[in-house]
């Protein structure tokens, strides 16, 4: 169905609405999580033995673009990728460590070629997917496939939708590897931008104590009436 935004979703996964303001948890665990470095200009493609100084991700196989505001517009600072290069779905990971036990979820801008410079070509067309994996490396399983329709887009208007991962809770200090894969072959793919860690608040201890009180003095009302 053209013109319908289609979100695959296989998993149990929450959408949220916005990120937090600007700025805030970016660089929280992750390097580069929004893509700002290299400061690159238009835009070019790397592939494993290409990887730019200074970005922070493994390009595991495959190409990506990384591309500038002058080339489309991104969902946060001024850069954000093209999972799928000129000719190979790319793959991209980072090993790192949560800055604390607790209970976290990853949160990622994701949007879909909408085919710019290939106009006419048909590769702008239909729901564009990545998989994300996570884990311990070596022992890591999907957190989902999600998918956005290039077609409703434009590079003036990516329409960037924020997905957030199921809840992920992280006991240690151990390093987990964080995996985006294209599912897309040829030069238009999932875009992804503002890959940020954000953890779950715990309910406080004043929030509990009161649901307690309420529980407590709605149950000697109850026994005064009987
Ligand atoms: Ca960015």
């Amino acid at each position: 169905m053209k013109n319908n935004i289609k979100i695959l979703i296989v998993s149990t996964v929450a959408l949220a609405c916005t990120f937090d303001a600007p700025g805030a948890n970016v660089n929280i665990g992750l390097v580069n999580g929004d893509f700002e470095s290299p400061s690159i200009g238009t835009g070019a493609t790397f592939n494993s033995t290409t990887a730019p100084t200074g970005f922070g991700w493994t390009i595991a196989s495959g190409e990506i673009d990384l591309l500038g505001a002058s080339y489309w517009q991104p969902a946060s600072g001024t850069q954000s990728l093209d999972l799928s290069g000129y000719f190979l779905p790319g793959s991209i990971y980072q090993d790192f460590v949560f800055p604390s036990a607790g209970t976290w979820v990853i949160k990622f801008a994701l949007s879909a070629n909408p085919d710019f410079t290939w106009q006419g070509d048909g590769q702008g067309a239909g729901v564009k997917n990545l998989r994300v994996d996570f884990g311990i490396p070596g022992q890591m399983s999907s957190l989902g496939t999600f998918g956005v329709d290039a077609d409703s887009r434009s590079i003036w208007d990516m329409n960037w939708v924020i997905i957030t991962t199921p809840e992920l809770l992280i006991p240690d200090a151990t390093t987990y590897r964080l995996q985006f894969t294209s599912l897309v072959p040829g030069a238009a793919g999932p875009a992804l931008d503002r890959v940020e860690l954000q953890i779950v608040p715990e309910p406080s201890v004043a929030g509990l104590l009161l649901v307690l009180a309420v529980g407590g003095a709605f149950h000697q009302r109850r026994l005064k009436r009987a």
